[in-house]
């Protein structure tokens, strides 16, 4: 049975990409901040799994976190890289400091963090699958998306070097790019407020969250000597960034 570590897995994306895979027959370590909801979900998996809860913006709690894992989930083949979060959308000269840190703090430094955590043990294993959750935002950008954009710019292109420097390894880098996807995304980019949040995704039919979890299932079913390098997945009603149709 092979185990996938899991970020952000307290809801969206990262809670939808565990079920698929317990189903599927993975082994899991589900990781977030919030161990209600990881508790939530333990009861929904099929498969043997274990909690760990720390904040990918603590360099030390993420260290921590993984070096207390216990056979056998310490042996991780698949890292699925998905926390991280948007905080406002407000003109660059109106944008708050805070908000942009926490989008470098969670987007691009706790990925690193754990990733450089975890890729130790798949090198010397000459083995493994690492899977970052970017977004279209990294390959375009929009306007108000300015550090949201370049920290999700940064996981496409920090993917890219990461594949480049696995490759004597045999270790599998990818990373999946998604449009809009309805979740707690725009609730937290917007704090709260929930009309904001909903008129996102009004008038057009935006991806699942498990509709982004089967792609992601879809790397990594691909055979051992396939990488799917880059996938870019989007709302039919949704053709760029910042071009959707609104009109269903
Ligand atoms: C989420 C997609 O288009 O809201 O990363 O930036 S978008």
């Amino acid at each position: 049975m092979k185990t996938a570590l899991i970020t952000g897995a307290s809801s969206g994306i990262g809670w939808a990409t565990a079920l698929l895979l317990s189903k599927q027959g993975f082994r899991l370590v589900i990781c977030g901040r919030r161990q209600n909801k990881l508790q939530a979900l333990s009861e929904a998996l099929e498969t043997p799994h274990q909690i760990l809860t720390f904040d990918v913006r603590k360099r030390q709690e993420v260290f921590d976190a993984i070096e207390r894992l216990e056979a056998p989930f310490n042996t991780i083949d698949l890292l699925v890289n998905n926390a991280g979060n948007a905080h406002g959308l407000d003109p660059a000269h109106e944008a708050s400091l805070d908000d942009w840190e926490a989008m470098i703090d969670g987007n691009v430094k706790g990925l690193l963090y754990v990733t450089k955590a975890l890729l130790p043990q798949m090198i010397a294993r000459k083995n493994g699958q690492i899977i970052n959750v970017g977004s279209i935002a990294g390959k375009e950008a929009y306007p108000k998306g300015n550090v949201y954009c370049a920290s999700k710019a940064a996981v496409d292109r920090f993917t890219e070097g990461l594949r480049l420097d696995c490759n004597p390894f045999g270790i599998r880098v990818g990373a999946i790019h998604p449009g809009l996807v309805a979740t707690e995304f725009s609730e937290v980019r917007f704090k709260g407020d929930q009309p904001r949040a909903a008129s996102v995704y009004a008038k057009l039919q935006a991806l699942t969250a498990a509709d982004v979890a089967q792609a992601i299932a879809y790397m990594v079913a691909a055979p051992a000597h396939v990488t799917i390098a880059d996938l870019t997945i989007l709302p039919t009603d949704q053709a760029s960034a910042y071009v959707v149709n609104r009109n269903t």
